[in-house]
């Protein structure tokens, strides 16, 4: 499939120099829906997830009884990951996604490759948010060509636990990512403690909107405060095809290609 030019130079600039783009109408709100219905296909067992995938509860949900894989709720999902783009046809189809992969080449370049896929679930009035870090601490290649595309799967913004980002922070180095200050977030996640001096934008998205950063860029979500609205979103980490993997080789493949060619020895 040849690449349609979806992105004005104004966007290409923006995304060079604070090291973010929001692009609206990505996925379309029925795209949104049937994800959406999907991920609770999973959850309640009526699709069974490709091997070396998994599911996990919103931590608080499952400490006080309100959900256990003996008594599964979608309501209290917390994430499906990391590798359903390789195997699984709905979250494949969606990792592929024509959209998705005409801006990825206007960014990235024409060879690309998706190296990781989470479905990421805030329960309403629970869901704890992600402390700041950066993606290529977890996601290593030479060059660091990561780059995400975070599509919010429902209206997204500040109370129900939208994303932010440090403009400018994609030239950073590598910061250490030590334990989260705020208890609530050990269980799963590590932070970037000097990011918390660094002046932060929210990036406030319409279903179906989504917002792609490299790898370095600092960022964080919030908490969701809202009494009576969900946070969903489908999160998909890509690569330059020409980039070596630095993670562990039995991680190295099956890599999705999504456009282009792939290489000899990269990922
Ligand atoms: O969706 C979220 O709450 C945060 C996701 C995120 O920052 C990540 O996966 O790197």
């Amino acid at each position: 499939m040849n690449a349609v030019k979806t992105l004005s130079n104004d966007q290409i600039q923006h995304f060079r120099q604070h090291g973010f783009l929001i692009v609206e109408n990505v996925y379309t709100p029925e795209e949104c829906d049937e994800l959406n219905a999907y991920a609770v296909d999973v959850v309640t067992g009526k699709v069974k997830l490709a091997p070396g995938n998994a599911y996990w509860w919103e931590p608080q949900a499952e400490q006080t009884g309100l959900v256990s894989q003996a008594n599964p709720d979608p309501k209290y999902l917390f994430k499906i990951g990391h590798g359903m783009h390789t195997a699984d046809p709905v979250f494949r189809y969606y990792a592929m996604h024509d959209r998705i992969a005409d801006i990825l080449t206007e960014l990235v370049g024409p060879d690309i490759k998706c190296v990781q896929s989470m479905y990421i679930d805030k329960p309403k009035n629970m869901g704890i948010g992600q402390p700041y870090h950066q993606d290529s601490h977890y996601l290593k290649t030479n060059p660091d060509s990561l780059i995400a595309a975070w599509v919010a799967c429902d209206d997204v913004d500040v109370e129900n636990g939208g994303l932010h980002v440090v403009p400018g922070s994609q030239n950073d180095p590598i910061h250490p990512h030590e334990a989260p200050i705020d208890p609530a977030q050990r269980v799963h996640f590590q932070e970037v403690h000097s990011a918390r001096e660094r002046t932060e934008v929210p990036c406030n998205l319409k279903k179906g909107s989504a917002v792609f950063f490299p790898g370095r860029q600092l960022h964080r979500s919030g908490n969701n405060k809202s009494a009576d609205r969900q946070r969903r979103a489908y999160v998909l980490h890509y690569v330059d095809a020409h980039s070596r993997w630095l993670n562990d080789p039995k991680a190295r493949n099956p890599h999705l290609l999504v456009r282009g060619r792939q290489y000899p020895g990269c990922v």
